[in-house]
């Protein structure tokens, strides 16, 4: 039951079906979206994580694909990315319950000439669930504003999310104008065409592939008080 509503959830994202309101596409008028299935699902009792990886991301891999091939372009993507911000508002909650003791302040942002924030957007959510405060820069952030988030954070971690190989080259200024501001600064570095290698040659402080990972390398460079 619960397994063909997360296939639902995922060709909603792929078509980019946001609520049984939505006249997008034509024809799934009046059919529930993202909206109304992802609530269903937490319901019906399935997990946050799950309806996230074999839901939304699901949805969302398969658009990826596509757009790769050829085979859709940008208009779809966008409405593929807007229906996976309509689930996500959902599963909010499920990861930010407020009952971790605060772990210290991240500030977060996709680097310069970068407008993706979907999974930027991810990572902010599970720190937060961890107990960060997050500071959420945005995306397309100039070296000078991490840099000028640094100065009024004092002691702050930063963590930098790039998506295309043609701007994760900007991680290495970002890192260059937060360390100018607060030397030493942890700054951990992720997103699909990152590695650990890159992270290494940039001397960022560490690489994430996931959420999960950032939040675990956190625990590792700043351990707990
Ligand atoms: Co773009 N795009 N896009 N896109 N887009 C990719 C990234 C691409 C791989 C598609 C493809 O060709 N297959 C390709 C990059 C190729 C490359 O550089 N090698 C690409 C391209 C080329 C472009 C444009 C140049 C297209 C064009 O205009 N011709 C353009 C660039 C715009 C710009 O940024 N200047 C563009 C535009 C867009 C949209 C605006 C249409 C839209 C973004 C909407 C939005 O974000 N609000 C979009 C989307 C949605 C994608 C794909 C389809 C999906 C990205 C996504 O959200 N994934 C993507 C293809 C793909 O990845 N399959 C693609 C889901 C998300 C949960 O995963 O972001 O990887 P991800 O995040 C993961 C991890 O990477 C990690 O955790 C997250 C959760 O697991 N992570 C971190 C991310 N940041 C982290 C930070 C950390 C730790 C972990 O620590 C700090």
């Amino acid at each position: 039951m619960s397994e063909s509503l997360l296939s639902r959830i995922a060709r909603c994202v792929e078509v980019g079906k946001c609520d049984a309101e939505a006249k997008y596409p034509p024809a799934m008028v009046g059919e529930p979206g993202v909206d109304e299935l992802v609530r269903q699902a937490l319901n019906e009792g399935v997990p946050a994580e799950q309806i996230l990886k074999e839901g939304l991301t699901a949805g969302m891999s398969v658009i990826g694909v596509k757009f790769r091939d050829n085979e859709v372009f940008v208009p779809e993507v966008l409405m593929a990315a807007r229906a996976m911000h309509r689930g996500m508002d959902h599963l909010r909650d499920s990861f930010v319950d407020g009952s971790a003791p605060s772990r210290g302040t991240i500030v977060v942002g996709t680097v310069q000439g970068d407008m993706h924030d979907i999974g930027k957007n991810l990572v902010c959510m599970m720190l937060e669930g961890a107990g960060w405060k997050v500071i959420d820069l945005g995306v397309d952030c100039p070296p000078e504003k991490f840099a000028g988030a640094v100065a009024e954070n004092p002691g702050c971690a930063v963590g930098l999310s790039a998506l295309l190989t043609t701007t994760m080259v900007n991680m290495r200024s970002a890192i260059e104008a937060i360390r100018q501001k607060q030397p030493g600064t942890v700054v951990l570095v992720g997103g699909a065409p990152v590695t650990d290698d890159f992270a290494r040659q940039i001397t960022a402080s560490g690489y994430a592939a996931d959420p999960q990972g950032a939040i675990e390398l956190l625990d590792e460079l700043l351990p707990a008080a």
